[in-house]
């Protein structure tokens, strides 16, 4: 994106913005081990290697005082009891925060700090998601037939650390059961595991 002021139009009809500079895409195999229940996980890979999520960035320098702007769409889903989702991470600066508004859909977002707080937040169309510095984010499509669409702003300086989370997971996971969200502990959550 140019170093002068400039708008993005997003499209009305998916919430994609008509420029982007990086197209990231998530399908299955990038989340290995992040799903609570491995066999459904397996049973899933044994199909197609389908896709999660995808993000698409305007890029700016990574550097203080700049902001990092873009888009995620979550695609709706199960793998077993639990729904697509994103990996999740803490902030590699952890006293950066982060603010998502939500284009289309309904999600929730998992959030956890180090001191041991954790909070799932609805995150319905239409609303403002504030994640406060220090809490990891993880969002998740809590719809099994639309994708979630969020818009993200965050300092550009922040980093991702991705492997707390990948090898500790988050303390609360979110599923679907019996026709209802519902909010459980993660029996496999451990501070510190290394598998
Ligand atoms: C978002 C997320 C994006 C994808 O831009 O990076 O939704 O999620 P993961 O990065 O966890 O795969 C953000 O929170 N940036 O900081
Ligand atoms: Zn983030």
């Amino acid at each position: 994106m140019p170093d002068f002021p400039f708008s993005v139009l997003l499209s009305p009809e998916t919430g994609i913005p008509e420029q982007y500079d990086n197209h990231i895409q998530r399908r299955l195999t990038d989340l290995h081990g992040q799903f609570s229940n491995q066999e459904a996980y397996e049973a899933a890979l044994a199909g197609e290697n389908r896709m999660l999520y995808e993000v698409f960035e305007l890029s700016r320098p990574h550097t203080p005082g700049e902001l990092l702007t873009g888009v995620s769409v979550i695609y709706p889903g199960l793998i077993g009891e639990e729904f697509v989702m994103t990996k999740g991470h803490f902030h590699e600066v952890l006293e950066t925060a982060e603010c998502y508004y939500c284009l289309q859909g309904e999600g929730a977002m998992v959030m956890e700090n180090p001191e041991g707080d954790c909070e799932v937040v609805p995150m319905p169309e239409g609303s403002i998601l504030y994640i406060p510095p220090r809490w990891a984010h993880r969002a998740v499509n809590t719809s099994l037939e639309e994708k979630l669409v969020f818009l993200f702003i965050y300092p550009a300086h922040s980093g991702h650390d991705y492997g707390t989370i990948e090898s500790q997971g988050f303390r609360k996971l979110v599923l679907y059961r019996d026709g209802e969200v519902i909010v459980v502990d993660n029996p496999r959550w451990s501070a510190g595991k290394s598998e």
